[in-house]
């Protein structure tokens, strides 16, 4: 009820603020949309924040937990634009996951005693870090409901490793990488029997366990190690999040937890439920632990129990060696988070007002000196909260989760029941703002905001409800990330995202520039392992081969066909189709499918893939290329027939259909050759240009001018082809090897207009704000319904439209604003005659007009490129 009424002062608060705001002056066109749009000047500057003009891209890019849907959301700040959703735990047929043999593979690490599980609980994605820094290589991200992790290669987007953790029956604390990506930590949450026994609940405190394991990392290789990882076992308090040390704490580990009631429950037996007898303590032990010593610790066989193939270092072997301590936190705390230097460590208690910053040298001294409080009843020794203690602050309800800024001491925490963001010094312990969010914040993600280097700028606020935000799709809300600008003095709230996909819990933010994804692979790269398929097919490889019951197809790929375009099997056969897509140009993926038989796959320009399928059913199955890939997608296609070897076919009557003449053939072969060489006059034309202008210049354009010749470069061959039917007489297959020269071509030149396209974007001369206008005009006018610049349409080229009269810019100013006026005039009638079209009054104003005349004016400027 509080909430509401603070809701409702707020905005009567802001349509005060709105009619302040409408006074000032805003001049023009933007006056005429913010009125339209009922925009207040703030809303105007917030938009122009996150505004990205096409073509521009974010200066962040978001990796952000899918939740239930067990995928990984990408999408770029300040923008809030979704550029990718990565398949991780669950099938995901666009990319193919799931659905080709080599990604089915990966899925199918995941499976857990033996069973196939095709989702996952996402919640802590995790960059790989070097010194404490994100180094734009790797990501990682947990699975809570079936302890899993599972790496991502930010090479490609893919994901390349699951592991399964065989201990843990539930896993919520990770996927957290130390300060050089040695180890990825992953604590338990819902504590359980390590075994894979039954055990009475009522012997929880013996035998039920919960635990930290430290997953070992290849970061060369980018996979964990199971074989060097190791889990500490700790006692079943329902361990929560974790942070690695850093700096002076490097070596070190924080994990936090709730329940060190070690309650049980029982609402069936009468006794009060859960969350009644977990969170009856006023504290709870944030887990301290020495992982560097450990490692070493677990490399002697005499300190490690092997429990379902891994290695388990017991409690009282972590104590033995000083490694694992506890110090009291307030009350069920959800977040820990250790400061950039590695000094401050901050756990909010989510049912207590306060965060408490514990100072890592105070930790250090008490562990040093053996100064403990006392011991918890598995032995564990327990460090006195306030001898650890930098000191607490009221910060308000609900506090969960914590992200820095570049600024010393500045700290961002996450009110949940508060719905407010909270900025705040954890050196000084005052608190410096707040900001209304929207219901219910969880995490809330800085840039690199966890990072020894955090970058500042925005603060992401992911919320757990969506209510009255957007439009009501039904009683299941999107998600709601709000981003907020905190370069300011104060925070304020720019835009809110609907996400419509699981509930993200945690997301982590780095520089774009960081990143260095590839576009295309090696040529038969199996993207999952890296290395070249077994199945990689090159042009001129293409085959069936079939061994008993067994075919095996090597397919390629390429613009517009593939090959093979008919496989004939029979009833019963198994099947494996290596795919190669052939392609080396930039976003060409190729999609593939055999209708009925539950397959997709994604080839990306360089990759082989490989599908597997048994051939069960009789009949005739198209298959065809699931990406529009070119004007001829279409025909990309082909046909699986399934033959039944025990059943007789009789033939069908054969329909008679009249055969072309000799002279008609002759006819028809002479006209395609003509076409062809007109078709490659406008190519020459266009590479003319191209070299004209130095394309080689941009990158962008060379890399598609190389594209285009790839297409090119295919055309001898096929006249060869062509060549060699003419002269064996056989004019019907001339004509058709003379239509895929034709294809070729056209690929060539729809490619290489795009070159140039991009070449005079590249190279025009910039427009004045006038001209910009008079483009703006000249569009919203409707002129282009018959002006096209550099063609004649159903109206003049207006290319050199200033140079045809005397005094042109009076002529051409009096014509847009009163055409019907001149009519007569003999320049125009003569037009009239010629297009059957009179100019009509579009009714523009004296301004337009004269924009207009200069955005013609840049046209002349700029004629040789159109
Ligand atoms: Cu707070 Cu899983 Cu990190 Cu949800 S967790 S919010
Ligand atoms: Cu390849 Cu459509």
């Amino acid at each position: 009820m509080n909430m509401i009424l603070r809701r409702v002062s707020l905005l009567i608060l802001g349509l005060a603020m709105f009619t302040t705001v409408a006074s000032s002056a805003i001049g023009g066109d933007l006056a005429k949309v913010m009125e339209a749009r009922g925009l207040t000047e703030n809303d105007v500057i917030r938009a122009a924040k996150t505004y990205n003009p096409t073509g521009v891209k974010d200066e962040f890019v978001v990796f952000s937990s899918g939740g239930q849907s067990g995928q990984v959301i990408v999408y770029g700040v300040p923008s809030m634009r979704i550029l990718k959703y990565i398949a991780v735990f669950t099938p995901e047929p666009w990319q193919g996951y799931g659905y080709d043999v080599d990604s089915l593979k990966i899925l199918r690490q995941g499976n857990i005693r033996g069973r196939e599980i095709n989702w996952g609980d996402t919640h802590h994605p995790a960059l790989s870090e070097v010194d404490g820094k994100y180094d734009g290589k790797w990501l990682a991200i947990n699975d809570k409901a079936n302890p899993r992790i599972a790496i991502i290669d930010l090479e490609d987007f893919e994901t390349k490793q699951i592991v399964v953790n065989k201990l843990f029956k539930s896993a919520h604390g990770g996927a957290f990488f130390t300060q050089n990506s040695e180890y990825i930590i992953e604590a338990a949450q819902y504590a359980a029997p390590f075994d894979n026994n039954y055990h009475p609940i009522e012997e929880y405190k013996e035998t039920y366990r919960g635990g930290v394991t430290m997953w070992k990392f290849d970061s060369k290789k980018g996979r964990i190690i199971e074989d060097d990882s190791y889990t500490i076992e700790m006692p079943p308090y329902m361990q929560d999040l974790s942070d690695s040390g850093k700096g002076v704490s490097h070596g070190w580990a924080f994990t936090n937890s709730f329940n060190t009631e070690m309650y049980t429950g029982g609402i069936e037996v009468g006794m009060p439920p859960n969350e009644a007898g977990m969170s009856r303590n006023d504290t709870d032990f944030l887990h301290v632990y020495n992982w560097e010593k450990l490692a070493k610790v677990a490399n002697d066989p005499k300190n490690v129990t092997i429990i379902n193939g891994t290695r388990v270092i017991s409690m009282e072997t972590a104590v033995a060696n000083d490694a694992l301590f506890l110090i009291p936190e307030p009350k069920s705390p959800h977040g820990v988070d250790v400061s950039p230097d590695g000094e401050y460590i901050t756990v909010c208690g989510k049912l207590d007002t306060h965060a408490s910053v514990y100072l890592w040298s105070k930790i250090k001294k008490l562990i040093d000196t053996k100064d403990y409080a006392g011991r918890d009843p598995y032995g564990i020794p327990i460090l006195d909260m306030k001898k650890a203690l930098h000191g607490q602050v009221e910060l308000g309800l609900g506090p969960l989760h914590n992200q820095y800024s570049p600024v010393d001491g500045e700290i961002y925490t996450s009110l949940y029941v508060d719905s407010q963001i909270v900025k705040w010094n954890y050196k000084t312990l005052k608190v410096l703002d707040k900001e209304n969010v929207h219901y219910n914040v969880g995490h809330l993600a800085g840039m690199e905001g966890k990072s020894s280097d955090p970058q500042g700028k925005y603060i992401i606020s992911l919320n757990k409800l969506a209510i009255d935000r957007f439009q009501n799709v039904g009683p299941l809300h999107p998600q709601n990330h709000q981003l907020i600008d905190i370069s300011g003095k104060t925070m304020d709230l720019l835009v809110d995202m609907p996400l419509p996909l699981g509930e993200p819990h945690q997301a982590v933010a780095i520089r774009a520039e960081k990143l260095h994804p590839h576009v295309r692979y090696p040529m038969g790269t199996n993207s999952k392992t890296g290395e070249i398929h077994v199945g990689k097919t090159l042009a001129g490889q293409e085959r069936i081969v079939r061994d008993g019951n067994k075919v095996t197809v090597y397919a390629t790929f390429v613009r517009s066909h593939i090959n093979p375009e008919r496989i004939t099997v029979n009833k019963g056969d198994e099947i494996t189709m290596y795919m190669t897509n052939l392609e080396r140009a930039q976003d060409e993926t190729h999609g593939f499918t055999i209708d009925n038989f539950n397959i997709h796959a994604s080839l990306e320009p360089g990759e082989t893939t490989e599908i597997k399928f048994i051939a069960d059913i009789e009949g005739v199955f198209p298959y065809y290329c699931t990406e529009f890939c070119s004007a001829l997608h279409l025909e990309m296609m082909g046909y699986l027939m399934v033959k039944d070897p025990n059943k007789k076919y009789v033939s069908a009557q054969k329909l008679k259909m009249k055969t072309m003449t000799p002279e008609e053939l002759k006819a028809e072969y002479d006209k395609t050759v003509a076409v062809n060489t007109a078709t490659d006059a406008v190519i020459q034309s266009v590479v003319a240009f191209l070299k004209e202008n130095k394309f080689g210049d941009h990158k962008v354009v060379a890399d598609l001018v190389t594209d285009a010749f790839d297409q090119y470069g295919q055309i001898p061959a096929q006249k060869k082809l062509s060549d060699d039917a003419v002269a064996s007489g056989d004019l019907e297959k001339a004509i058709l090897f003379e239509n895929m020269i034709w294809q070729l071509m056209v690929k060539t030149a729809d490619v290489g207009i795009r070159a140039k396209d991009a070449l005079v974007r590249l190279v025009a001369t910039k427009q004045s704000p006038s001209a910009q206008a008079g483009e703006r005009a000249f569009g919203e006018g409707g002129c282009g319904g018959c002006h096209v610049i550099g063609k004649v349409s159903s109206g003049p080229d207006l290319t050199g439209a200033l140079q045809r009269h005397e005094n042109p810019e009076k002529w051409v100013k009096e014509f847009i604003l009163e055409p019907e006026g001149m009519y007569d005039d003999p320049y125009v009638k003569s037009m009239i005659d010629y297009f059957k079209l009179k100019m009509p009054n579009q009714h523009m104003t004296e301004q337009e007009a004269t924009d207009i005349i200069e955005y013609l004016k840049w046209i002349d400027e700029n004629a040789n490129l159109f």
